[in-house]
Parts: structure tokens; C-alpha cells; sequence
């Protein structure tokens, strides 16, 4: 009987070990993936510069014919490192929002959080014809969430609403031809805010084309020496 007893006990004790075992096992594998699960979810990128650059028309976003992509494939060759260039059709420009957004929004929570907004990389918008139709409507939307723009060009810039610079611009500069009908951009920008928006001018390109107009060295050199700025400042 006694060792009938000691046999239970015994089993008993084999069968609580197992259970801790298994216990260990679980948590360990718990553990484990979530390690894992860490390692593999991406990990906030330090953004130190965001550029978007809209093509107008018809343009697809990377026909390196483009003077738009022309400028971003420049600027993606600096050595600038933080710096990110994207471009987009005009009619995209919510995704160029979404892809700002997710870049500010750090910590992946679908949310800005007053961190966030303050530490948000500098923002450059550009864009030709349509597209600079679409930087007006992509600054205006990010002004509803507080977030600042370093600088915004438009290029021969065509739509309605899209020569007035809202306040969270800080610089904006037009650039326009005459050389070519029918399509003629807008010859005067404006700020919504002189004390918030300092327009550096609206520039006037002679002997070129709506088309060719965005391949115009002194955009591309306007917009190159503000990311080298920002680039460069500790
Ligand atoms: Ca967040």
C-alpha cells in the first residue's frame, strides 16, 4: 500500500515537472518570437530631409525625361544621409501626404504626437504644371496637422487655388514661362502670411517651353542648395 502510495507521489511529481517543463517551454517560445517579432518590425528612420517632387499631365513618376525626376535622381545622388526623394503624379498627391505622414509618425501608431510633430524631418515639395497645383494642396493638408515646409517651387504651375502659399511654408518660389502657348503657368504666387511665408520670387524663364521648362538649371540648383542646407546643419 505504502509503496502503491510512493509510486502516486512519485507520478505525481513526474507529471507536475512535465507541466513546469512545458510551462517553460511555452514561455520561452513566447519569448523568443516576441525577440523576433521585435527584431523584424522596422525600426524608426532617423528622416533627416523628405523632398517630393510632382510631375504633371499624363507624366509618369519615373520618366527619367522628366525635369521633376531629373531633380530627384540629382538629389538621391548627394551624399546626404537622413535624405529621402520620392516623386509623384499630381493626381497622387494623398500618397505623397500618407508618405510623409508615416515618416513623421515614428513610433508606427497611426498618430502624431506632439514629439513628432516637433522632431518631423524638413519638408521640400516641387512640382511641375499639375504638379505645382500639388504642392499647394499637399501644404495645405499638411498645415491642417501642424507640420512646417522648409520650401515649396512651383514649376509653370497650373490649377485653380494654386498661387496662394499657406502659412506653414516658410519659403516658396515660382518659376514661369511665356514662350510656349497654350499652357502658361502662373506668373505670380503669393503668400497667405507675409510674416509666416517669405516668397523668394516668381521668376520669369525665357526661351523655353512648358515641357522642358522643369530642366531649368537654376530650379534644380535652388532646390539642390536648400537640401544641401539642411543636410548640413548639425
Ligand atoms: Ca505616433
Amino acid at each position: 500500500m505504502a509503496v502503491h502510495a510512493l509510486g502516486e507521489r512519485d507520478r505525481y511529481a513526474r507529471d507536475e515537472r512535465k507541466r513546469m517543463n512545458k510551462c517553460l517551454m511555452i514561455i520561452m517560445m513566447i519569448g523568443c518570437l516576441a525577440a523576433q517579432a521585435k527584431a523584424q518590425s522596422p525600426a524608426p528612420e532617423s528622416n533627416k530631409v523628405l523632398v517630393t517632387g510632382f510631375v504633371g499631365g499624363f507624366r509618369s513618376p519615373d520618366d527619367i525625361k522628366q525635369g521633376v525626376v531629373q531633380i530627384r535622381d540629382h538629389l538621391r545622388s548627394l551624399a546626404c544621409p537622413g535624405l529621402q526623394v520620392e516623386t509623384f503624379s499630381h493626381w497622387h498627391w494623398r500618397r505623397a501626404y500618407h508618405w510623409i505622414y508615416q515618416a513623421i509618425d515614428q513610433n508606427r501608431d497611426g498618430k502624431l504626437s506632439k514629439t513628432e510633430i516637433e522632431q518631423c524631418p524638413k519638408i521640400i515639395v516641387y512640382g511641375h504644371s499639375l504638379g505645382g497645383w500639388a504642392v499647394v494642396k499637399l501644404a495645405t493638408k499638411l498645415k491642417k496637422i501642424k507640420i512646417p515646409l522648409e520650401l515649396a517651387v512651383q514649376i509653370d504651375s497650373v490649377g485653380i487655388g494654386d498661387e496662394v502659399e499657406p502659412n506653414n511654408v516658410k519659403e516658396a518660389a515660382n518659376f514661369y514661362q511665356r514662350t510656349v502657348w497654350p499652357i502658361r503657368g502662373e506668373r505670380h504666387i503669393r503668400a497667405q502670411n507675409e510674416n509666416m511665408t517669405r516668397i523668394i520670387g516668381n521668376f520669369l524663364i525665357k526661351d523655353v517651353g512648358h515641357e522642358a521648362l522643369a530642366k531649368e538649371l537654376p530650379i534644380s540648383k535652388l532646390i539642390t542648395e536648400k537640401v544641401v542646407a539642411l543636410c548640413t546643419r548639425p
